[in-house]
């Protein structure tokens, strides 16, 4: 068998998604998503004039060769562009694999550690009456586990909380929005939402919440201290993970659990924070992370020092990345938890998928690959629209983390 063509498919069914297919000889293609939100063009550029000539003759059940050959070939290694397109490659590249053997992914990755695969969602608030209507309404829907962010008095855009109700969806049209942040607002008022959930709820649920790389890691271990009582799943992201050592300091003052990573691209950003414990979930996934191959490299790395995985999920990784990830998922013994932001309806029909959800859980499916096509008809039916993630300001105009 030979890869006899490969393309790149751009589609805008609510947000811009990007999409390896590569064809064999055989007949046969597969899927890999190379979303990397508010930079897809990059990515585009990078595959198409760079990936996609090299590709063409050669054995797609090469998998771990390919990788290799993208990787070091280039030279120039890791980048999230560079590590998005090999990721495309690869996803599709086991997809071709799994539907040869007439196999689910899951079954070519060790065979399923587990009957179904724990999500959380996302739950959020203008304020914290709001949040905790969210709270109620998602676990009505049967989720075990949810996110919960809620607006910040004094603050009139915060990570994570959509304006009027609607869904969150992290980038938006035209240019950067500007946002304004303000730490000594936030810090305080964060566990306040948490204190307010656990009286509700009690400790029956997971709850989670995500910081965006906001915070110092003093700041962090404070947070981190001030929820120890109120049992978080995880807390996400405290600070900026570019200098690993920095959660050291975090560590030393707080057990509430750590997750990181979802910015990360390979082993090499992750692997101080693992061999020395400073996280307890790692966040990298399928498609920002090189694809099944690197991805499962990561997780064996991570289970030796019982650092579980909870991969990135919103809605900026496509329904091939998820229905890839619901297979590694499944199949990984170290698994942790899997963020389900649910796509829109448009999204979904452009995708369609053997993914499901069931209360609390997803199941990757057992159709032959990892179950996710596109209706490339569709597809076209919707250009591609420039839309970016927001930048953030503190209150005197001093550029900050988003
Ligand atoms: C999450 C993330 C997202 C990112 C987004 C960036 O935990 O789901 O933090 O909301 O901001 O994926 O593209
Ligand atoms: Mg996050």
């Amino acid at each position: 068998m030979k890869i006899a063509s490969a393309r790149v498919i751009v589609t805008c069914p609510g947000r811009n998604l990007v999409t390896l297919k590569i064809a064999t000889d055989d007949g046969l293609h597969g899927l890999g998503d190379a979303t990397l939100n508010g930079r897809e063009k990059a990515v585009v550029a990078y595959l198409e004039d760079h990936v996609i000539p090299c590709l063409i003759g050669r054995d797609p059940h090469r998998v771990e060769d390919i990788w290799q050959y993208l990787y070091k070939g280039a030279y120039w290694r890791r980048g999230p562009v560079t590590m998005t397109a090999i990721a495309a490659v690869d996803t599709a590249l086991w997809d071709i694999k799994a539907k040869a053997a007439g196999l689910p992914l899951y079954q070519l990755l060790g065979g399923r550690s587990r009957d179904a695969v724990m999500v959380y969602c996302h739950a959020n608030g203008a304020d914290i009456a709001e949040a905790v209507d969210s709270v109620a309404a998602h676990m009505a829907q049967g989720y075990k586990a949810i996110r919960a962010q809620a607006g910040v008095p004094g603050l009139d855009k915060v990570y994570g909380v959509p304006k009027g109700g609607a869904p969150y969806e992290p980038a938006e049209k035209g240019l950067p929005v500007e946002t304004v942040w303000s730490t000594e607002k936030y810090l305080d008022h964060a566990p306040k939402l948490f204190e307010t959930l656990r009286e509700k709820f009690g400790f029956g649920l997971h709850l989670l919440h995500d910081v965006h790389h906001r915070l110092t890691p003093i700041e962090a271990a404070r947070l981190g201290k001030a929820l120890e009582p109120l049992r978080m799943f995880w807390l996400e992201d405290p600070t900026p993970a570019e200098n690993q050592d920095a959660f050291r300091l975090i560590r030393q003052h707080t057990v509430t659990p750590i997750a990181v990573g979802e910015v990360f691209n390979s082993i090499w950003d992750c692997k101080g924070l693992i061999e020395n414990q400073l996280i307890d979930y790692i966040r990298a996934t399928v498609v920002h992370a090189g694809g099944i191959t690197h991805l499962r490299k990561i997780a064996a790395l991570a289970e030796i020092y019982q650092v579980r995985t909870g991969c990135h999920g919103a809605t900026d990784l496509s329904p091939v990345c998820m229905g890839a990830a619901l297979h590694f998922d499944i199949a990984v013994p170290n698994f942790g938890v899997q963020e389900h932001m649910p796509h829109t309806a448009e999204t979904d029909a452009v995708f369609p998928h053997a993914y499901t959800y069931r209360d609390g859980f997803m199941y990757p499916g057992d159709t032959p690959g990892h179950g996710v096509e596109i209706d490339e008809a569709l597809a076209a039916k919707y250009p591609y629209d420039p839309a970016y993630l927001p930048v953030a300001r503190l209150e005197d105009g001093t550029l900050t983390n988003w």
